[in-house]
């Protein structure tokens, strides 16, 4: 059987076919079901949970496979819980993203500087709608370290670590991770039916 994995995020279909490999489906991504070219569909949703339905949703109507779509950003408490639902949105590349969350918190101590990344996977099929969320909770730190995995990853530490998850493999980021949380519960789901 297929599964559709609808992101347009490189380092997500990375993350998620890896992650999802061994469940016995025949992984696709956008571009292996010819939907490449198909516009994104808009993030209308007030929470993690709900963006990834819609997205799911979407791409599955489209494609008629079953499909896992990932919402997910970070959410910094100083910042009364930004980038959040707009990370990627944040600015046009990941470097620029980078550079305003760390001038946004300019001069911010070390102390002050919790967050946490949340990935919500929907999975959507023919009578089927399951959400599963993930979170890792971490600190960012005042410079970039690392050039693993992709997006805020060069400033996120989680707890118990003194790497960020760009200084990691993708192994070590996969065993603590937010997508890795996410993506254990929805394996578990499907194998436990
Ligand atoms: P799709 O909607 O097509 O899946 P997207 O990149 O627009 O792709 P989101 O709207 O869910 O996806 O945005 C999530 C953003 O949060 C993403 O672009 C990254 O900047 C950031 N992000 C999510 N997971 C991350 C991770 O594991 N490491 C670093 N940054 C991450």
């Amino acid at each position: 059987m297929k599964m559709l994995v609808a992101t347009t995020n490189r380092g997500k279909v990375r993350e998620l076919a890896e992650a999802l490999d061994g469940l016995g489906f025949e992984i696709l991504d956008l571009e292996g079901a010819g939907l490449a070219d198909r516009p994104a569909p808009e993030e209308s949703g007030s929470t993690f949970a709900e963006n990834a339905l819609l997205k799911a949703s979407i791409w599955f109507e489209a494609s008629g496979l079953l499909t896992v779509a990932d919402d997910s950003g970070l959410v910094v408490d100083i910042l009364g819980g930004r980038p959040g639902l707009h990370s990627a949105r944040y600015g046009d590349t990941d470097a620029e993203r980078i550079r305003r969350l760390l001038s946004e918190m300019d001069g911010v101590p070390s102390t002050e500087r919790t967050a946490r990344f949340v990935c919500s996977l929907a999975l959507v099929g023919e009578n089927l709608a399951e959400v599963f969320t993930g979170e890792c909770e971490g600190r960012i730190r005042h410079t970039s370290h690392g050039s693993a995995g992709f997006g805020y990853d060069p400033v996120f530490t989680p707890d118990g670590e003194n790497r960020t998850f760009a200084e990691m493999s993708p192994g070590e980021k996969s065993a603590i991770s937010h997508r890795g949380n996410a993506i254990r519960k929805l394996r578990e789901f499907i194998t436990g039916r």
